[in-house]
């Protein structure tokens, strides 16, 4: 079976929707194929300047392309990934029959029963070529979740200092990361009447949300806002390393989409998830299947003030309460948040698992 690219070179399309997840995702499985897997990766993007904040110095193995309607597709791999159902380029997958390359959709990440029966299954194309759907997931029958070998490792040496930040031991420090559409006023005020101090690190992409919460004209990087028991500190949109380093050293966790959440996961503290919201509310299904697995092994009392207080924060009807019961469960919240990430890391990593299922394909081919 001969093609245009060397077997080990694989190439990876991704259409950047709105936001930040379908490139942070991409950047991150590239990463690992390239770095863990000794792949190397053509990654096909169109926002070339959103996927450069991602990249940053890049990898040696790792060559960003410009996904554009003019791309020279001259060149095909025998491995072809495409994310979120963002499609392959006609003249692209005119090439792919001719070298018989295998086409592979990594799709959005559900903990939706449904997931299992779909997933790896292949899908005729009108063209003839076939497109495997790949499902990320929570379970042995998925795909898995990203998660990098060397995370662990990394994770000992996370340090505020890192993060040109000092830690505060007297108060509770939290993440924001939400959209639009979450009930920040409520948050916001429940912190501020908080039991306990709180320090709320909020990234620039949610400073303008909460200026109008405060109602103040604009909120800069670096500008801290008391008010009476919340400490408020704008922080810079930060790389995804430092993002993963932010999301370990904090106490508590709000987080959303689809990136964001997993790594939440692997910071192993308490967390809010937020998912993207999307038409006839299937995005509160995915919340309830989400809960229904991450909290399986809680006790009852536990599971029902996170169940309450995430559909609150989904659902436009956070109270105040929601904070100070979330406040009294914080010491079993974080041993039941420590207990998931043990469980789940004994899956699969989804790199790992892509590479499993491209091997076992390409050879049953030969
Ligand atoms: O940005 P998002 O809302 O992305 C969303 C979701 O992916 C959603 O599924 C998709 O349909 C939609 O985009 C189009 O949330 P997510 O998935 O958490 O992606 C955010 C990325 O940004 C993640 O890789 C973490 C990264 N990040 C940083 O690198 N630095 C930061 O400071 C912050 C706050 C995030």
């Amino acid at each position: 079976m001969s093609t245009d690219l060397p077997r080990s070179h694989w190439d990876i399309f991704c259409k950047v929707v709105d936001n930040f997840g379908d490139i942070g995702v991409c950047w991150r499985l590239a990463q690992q194929l390239a770095e863990e897997h000794g792949r190397h990766i053509r990654l096909w993007v169109d926002d070339l300047a959103l996927a450069k904040r991602f990249t940053g110095a890049g990898h040696a193995r790792i060559t960003l392309k410009h996904w554009t309607d003019h791309s020279d597709f001259s060149r095909v791999a025998e491995v072809v990934i495409e994310t979120f159902g963002c499609g392959l380029p006609e003249s692209y997958q005119q090439q792919m029959r001719p070298q018989q390359s295998l086409w592979i959709n990594v799709d959005y990440l559900s903990a939706e029963s449904w997931v299992e029966g779909f997933h790896a299954q292949p899908s005729p194309q009108a063209n003839g070529l076939v497109r495997y759907f790949f499902y990320p997931g929570f379970t042995a029958s998925t795909g898995g979740l990203l998660r990098e070998s060397d995370l662990p490792e990394r994770q000992a040496q996370y340090r505020w200092q890192d993060l040109r930040l000092e830690p505060a031991p007297s108060k509770l420090t939290l993440s924001l990361f939400c959209y639009t559409h979450a009930p920040l006023a409520g948050l916001v005020d429940s912190l501020q009447h908080s039991t306990q101090a709180v320090r709320v690190m909020v990234p620039e992409p949610v400073a303008p949300m909460l200026a109008n919460v405060l109602d103040v004209t604009g909120l800069e990087v670096g500008e801290h806002i008391q008010r009476q028991q919340a400490e408020f500190v704008i922080i810079p949109f930060l790389s995804q390393a430092d993002y993963d380093r932010l999301l370990y050293l904090c106490d508590f966790n709000f987080v959303r989409g689809e990136d964001s959440w997993i790594r939440a996961i692997w910071a192993g503290k308490p967390m809010i998830w937020l998912p993207y919201q999307q038409s006839e509310e299937t995005h509160l299904v995915k919340l309830k299947a989400f809960m229904q697995h991450y909290l399986a092994q809680a006790e009852a009392p536990l599971s029902a003030v996170i169940q309450h207080a995430m559909q609150a924060w989904a659902q436009d009807s956070w109270q105040a309460t929601d904070w100070e019961s979330l406040l009294s469960v914080l010491p079993q919240f974080r041993q039941h948040a420590q207990a998931f990430k043990l469980h789940q890391s004994q899956q699969v990593d989804l790199a790992t698992n892509l590479v499993i299922f491209i091997e076992k394909y390409c050879t049953h081919r030969v």
